[in-house]
């Protein structure tokens, strides 16, 4: 299980305001217990941030919101941006949510939680809910943020070669299949990969060497 990046000390976070004066600071939000909430006031565009400290490809983001408030917010959006200065006209932001009042699973009293689609790896630094409409207050139990696992985490849990041969020295077909197996964030993803190699058997092959370079990227295959 990958760990939570907001617990980590170096993180910093921050809220558009304080209610109550800062008895319920946006550090509330990461402290690893979900009975301690931040809380802004309820004004416009209220947000709440977090700068991880580093770029991270982000796999899976969790909000806790405070129990018995799970409207606060109720509209709102999830961004990330490389720039922690969202409001700064060249920071790229990216909006991955957009909750509104219509969508009820968001805004039931959670938890809300964000998966990022094999499609895309979000990489980014900053993240930042943001409320669309007024008189909305941001109330965080915890925001836990997962990271993608490393290529380290990449195994291959299964080789198998199958050789065939002809005669004395005539190879025909091998096959060489080997299955990956990824242990992601909290799914498990599977890719096999099926070589073939068929030779003709006419021709006799005195000396035969194969060599074959495997390189494994960041496969993520759902
Ligand atoms: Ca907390």
């Amino acid at each position: 299980m990958a760990e939570n990046l907001c617990l980590d000390s170096s993180v910093i976070v921050d809220q558009s305001s304080d209610y109550g004066g800062g008895t319920y600071p946006a550090e509330n939000a990461i402290d690893g217990n979900t009975s301690t909430w931040s809380l802004t006031n309820g004004g416009a565009g209220e947000w709440w941030k977090v700068d991880l400290g580093a770029i991270y490809e982000i796999a899976w983001i969790k909000i806790v919101k405070r129990s018995g408030y799970g409207t606060r917010p109720k509209n709102y959006y999830i961004q990330v941006s490389d720039m922690w200065d969202f409001e700064d006209s060249a920071a790229v932001v990216r909006t991955l949510i957009t909750a509104t009042d219509e969508d009820s699973e968001l805004n039931e009293y959670g938890p809300d939680e964000y998966e990022d689609s094999s499609t895309g790896i979000i990489k980014a630094r900053y993240l930042r809910i943001l409320c669309h409409t007024t008189n909305q207050y941001i109330n965080l139990a915890e925001v836990e943020i997962y990271a993608e696992a490393d290529d380290a985490n990449i195994r291959l849990s299964t080789i198998s070669i199958e050789a065939l041969r002809d005669g004395a020295h005539n190879a025909r077909l091998s096959t060489i299949s080997m299955e990956t197996l990824r242990d992601g964030i909290h799914s498990t993803r599977l890719s096999t990969i099926a070589i073939e190699v068929l030779r003709d058997v006419e021709a006799p092959i005195s000396a035969q060497r194969t060599s074959m370079f495997l390189v494994f990227p960041n496969i993520i295959i759902s």
